[in-house]
């Protein structure tokens, strides 16, 4: 009996540290999330976004919140809406509920396509508004580009993103965007229950036993 006792609290203790060590931040990147062209993008020019077989998932394709890129045709994207007001819609699909902590932005370095103005709106899985940002980027770092770190107050349950970047000249080039997160937690049943039912289970089987018996 002792034996088995110790082996329900082993069991119980490593299924609560294992729901613990899973709430770790995460960078989101291309290995773990996509990007879409959305629906609100205005009609404008994709320059050369997609030249050379290139996707929008040079978005999301720096390897780290600290990565530097350099601009060039494989790393950056560049939109010009037809008109002022115009801009490019990106969808993000994080495939799994998140709280984002970070935004990360790596913008162009001159005034003369930067983005200047990005609105964000967050969902959950259901599609239900989780919370919206419009921030003014600053300019990028010259020569390699590093982001510009934004501390978010934590959108909770957070599994798709929408970003309208603009700029006031209808240009629209950068290089990533990025997100800091945590994979949010799914409520737990407290460890004290977990091992009463793992007791109450061990129970039922000795019984079950000592009727066949
Ligand atoms: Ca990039
Ligand atoms: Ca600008």
């Amino acid at each position: 009996m002792k034996t088995n006792l110790t082996k329900i609290l082993f069991i119980t203790l490593t299924f609560v540290l294992a729901t613990q060590a899973s709430a770790m931040p995460v960078y989101l990147d291309s290995d773990n999330i996509s990007v879409s062209i959305g629906s609100g993008t205005s009609s404008g020019t994709f320059n050369n976004t997609f030249n050379d077989g290139l996707s929008i998932d040079k978005v999301i394709d720096a390897p780290s919140s600290d990565a530097q890129e350099f601009h060039n045709q494989t790393t950056h994207i560049w939109y010009t809406a037809s008109s002022v007001g115009g801009g490019l819609e990106l969808d993000f699909d994080f495939g799994q509920s998140y709280d984002i902590s970070t935004l990360h932005f790596w913008n162009y370095t001159s005034e003369r396509f930067d983005v200047d103005n990005i609105d964000f709106t967050f969902f959950d899985s259901d599609m239900n508004l989780q919370g919206e940002l419009s921030i003014s980027p600053m300019l990028g770092s010259s020569s390699g580009i590093s982001a510009q770190d934004i501390d978010l107050d934590a959108p909770l349950n957070v599994q798709f993103v929408t970003a309208f970047l603009s700029g006031s000249n209808r240009q629209v080039d950068f290089q990533n965007i990025g997100f800091t997160a945590e994979v949010s937690e799914v409520p737990a049943p407290p460890a004290v229950w977990l091992f009463g039912s793992a007791l109450l289970a061990f129970a039922g089987i000795k019984r079950k036993k000592a009727n066949l018996s």
